[in-house]
């Protein structure tokens, strides 16, 4: 039985993405939202209730009591399958760091082309975090030490991995004291397959405890190694101007689009496209240039650091070939619709895969290789040249918004106190007082069976008005950057009083763009940060902070989410849960899912939730934050008491005839 078929507005909230998927009906091409409405997801695997593991199977338990044919209850199949979800997510983000680590040691060694270490300062002050030797070495001999450090720790066994040293010293002692530090990045994803497969870890809270140790592993370990050498390769990201949405293409220019999640390949074609060698070319082939733009976190990646436009989040992929006007699309790993081909071939876009881990039937493949990544990032745009006179009829949506992206960890600590007093006081001082009630990070994908950028965005915007900042990171990022909240100023009418107050101090927007899905690892030492300066506890689960994905739809976000509670936060999904059961036919099939909110927040504080209501999400949030507020013993937040400075009252008081702006500034009698 197919679902019912959804508008298109019912799709998503983009009026661009709703012009694409007009077009594609008018053609007769399908799409990731039509494909949604067609498949019934099976309510027996959505709600973690299947078991195929083995050839006995599949098993699905849908009666109380039953056992798969090995014997294995409800609660040990829901919490294998949550385990090697999280085990894939793990290993995507960690692998991406290992590449970069890898890239690191090669160009410390002078075996690329075209990369060079671009933050000497960041690499330093990693480096020293693990006691690398800095003073008078050259950048390339501290990064040698600094890319042979970070490489060692896929491969560990035993210890920890080293960059958890840069979590909270309480919070690294939870982590000791419930057995869930991790040993080695690899060793802990190969051990959740090991403990999965048939006849072995058959306890689910034993296996879940599994999953934290990996997820750490993933966010303290192969995230933020990626992160910290993204950032000394390509440098460290600051607020730079962008835009967003499919208005980016050109009519008149090669378009090429830029999708997946590496760095190396896609800041080497941004090099290459500004090649007057590669422009002439261009312009040979009767267009006015090469016009580059990214999509999902490919897109954060270059739009943060060179303020490349981002043509859109996860479900842009497909409507941005729609326009028509795409000549490459140029895709390395992650979160690339296997439907991009077929859908391609309906136009004239070339679809290039250049990951040796990542192949599709139907693109080309030019392989990278960081050996030789400015040569052939070249070759690339010139296959997308060479196809530009292969275009036909072209339809852009007239769709752009400005953002401000780029608001690194370190960019957030300059902001607040400027070079020579970088700190986050002025921040943890706002929560204190209550100016800012708490902190949400808003991250993670789009999802075809929910509104595209829909929740996204509402969450968001009910919090602002509630005084809450707010951090995003990877296509939830870009949801917010369409409808214009990564602005400064043009953000504001929408939020309350305090934030808005700090907001206007500061010069910031009240949504701070933080980087890809695998930047969430900034997220985390910013919490760090947070508490090592002092005022709001003394450990990451005391901070009055959430986490949503609203849309989610990844593996990844499932490991980002673990080991974000297991850093001590409360974390929000949104959508259907991979582990809800069905406790209308299998009373106790709520076990996993108790023990991951209940029992998580026992352990390390941090909970995790599936709600799919926005509306209960937000409630559930504030109540967390205001609960946290009143565990530290802050003022109650009052948003009464704010509001009565920033630049909103001085443009009020200067209409004010000038006896009555005194009174107001000094609080004395009027005349
Ligand atoms: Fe069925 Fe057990 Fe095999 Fe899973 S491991 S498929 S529950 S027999
Ligand atoms: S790309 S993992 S859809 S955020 Fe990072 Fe977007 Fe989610 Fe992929």
């Amino acid at each position: 039985m197919a679902r019912k078929k959804r508008t298109h507005e019912e799709h998503t909230i983009d009026p661009a993405a709703q012009e694409m998927l007009y077009r594609a009906d008018e053609l007769g091409i399908g799409t990731a939202f039509s494909r949604a409405d067609e498949m019934v997801p099976c309510n027996i695997g959505s709600a973690g209730m299947c078991c195929k593991i083995c050839s006995m199977g599949p098993c699905r338990l849908t009666k109380d009591g039953q056992t798969g044919v090995c014997g294995a209850t409800l609660d040990t199949i829901q919490a294998r399958n949550l385990i090697r979800g999280i085990a894939a997510g793990a290993a995507a983000h960690s692998d991406h760091g290992r590449d970069m680590a890898l890239t690191l040691k090669a160009v410390a060694n002078d075996e690329t082309e075209g990369y060079m270490i671009r933050d000497v300062a960041k690499l330093r002050m990693v480096a020293s975090y693990y006691d690398i030797p800095i003073e008078d070495r050259s950048p390339k001999e501290i990064a040698n030490d600094l890319a042979d450090l970070y490489i060692a720790q896929f491969g560990q066994q035993h210890g920890k991995v080293i960059p958890v040293i840069r979590a909270p010293e309480k919070r690294q002692k939870v982590w000791e004291d419930t057995g869930v530090m991790p040993r080695g990045v690899d060793r802990e994803i190969v051990e959740c397959l090991h403990r999965t497969h048939i006849g072995d870890d058959q306890d689910p809270e034993h296996i879940l405890q599994h999953a934290v140790r990996t997820a750490i592993g993933d966010g303290w370990g192969g995230s933020l190694i990626a992160t910290d050498v993204s950032d000394i390769l390509f440098g460290t990201p600051a607020p730079i101007l962008g835009q967003a949405n499919l208005g980016v293409l050109k009519k008149d220019m090669v378009n090429v689009v830029v999708h997946g999640h590496e760095p190396t390949l896609s800041q080497m074609v941004v090099a290459a496209s500004q090649d007057p060698e590669i422009i002439e070319y261009a312009k040979a082939a009767g267009a006015e240039g090469v016009a580059l733009s990214g999509i999902c976190c490919t897109a954060n990646e270059i739009l943060m650091r060179q303020g490349i436009p981002a043509a859109g989040n996860f479900l842009h992929q497909e409507l941005s070939i729609l326009t028509g006007a795409v000549e490459a699309m140029v895709v390395d790993v992650q979160c690339i619709m296997q439907a991009l081909t077929n859908l391609a071939s309906n136009f004239h876009t070339q679809i290039i895969t250049t990951s040796p881990k990542v192949k599709i039937k139907g693109a080309m493949h030019i392989e990278f290789d960081e050996h030789k990544a400015l040569t052939i990032a070249k070759q690339i745009l010139r296959t997308a040249i060479d196809n530009y006179k292969n275009r036909g009829e072209i339809q852009i949506p007239d769709a752009t918004e400005d953002l401000i992206p780029g608001f690194s960890h370190e960019y957030i600590n300059y902001m607040l106190g400027g070079s020579y007093r970088a700190s986050f006081r002025p921040l943890n001082d706002a929560v204190m007082s209550g100016r800012i009630r708490g902190v949400a990070a808003i991250v993670g994908c789009n999802n075809p069976r929910s509104t595209q950028d829909y929740l996204h965005t509402y969450v968001a915007e009910q919090l602002l008005k509630q005084d809450v900042l707010i951090v995003e990171t990877g296509c939830g990022a870009i949801a917010s950057a369409k409808v214009g909240h990564l602005l400064g100023e043009a953000g504001l009418d929408q939020v309350g009083p305090g934030l808005r107050e700090i907001c206007e101090t500061i010069g910031i927007p009240p949504v701070l763009h933080m980087g890809s899905c695998v930047d969430n690892s900034r997220i985390l030492t910013v919490l760090s940060q947070v508490v090592e300066e002092g005022g709001l506890g003394d450990d990451i689960d005391q901070v009055p902070a959430v986490g949503l994905a609203p849309e989610w739809m990844s593996e990844k976000a499932l490991s980002i989410g673990t080991y974000c509670v297991a850093s001590g936060v409360y974390v929000i999904f949104g959508g259907s849960s991979p582990v809800s059961g069905m406790p209308d036919r299998v009373s106790d099939s709520d076990v996993v899912a108790k023990f991951i909110s209940e029992g998580w927040e026992e352990l390390y504080g941090g909970k995790m939730e599936f709600i799919p209501d926005p509306d209960e999400m937000v409630r559930k949030s504030l109540e967390h934050i205001d609960k946290k507020r009143a565990d530290l013993g802050l003022p109650e937040y009052d948003p009464e008491r704010y509001g009565q400075s920033g630049d909103a009252r001085m443009l009020e008081l200067e209409e004010l005839p000038f006896a009555e702006r005194r009174a107001a500034v000094y609080g004395v009698a009027a005349d």
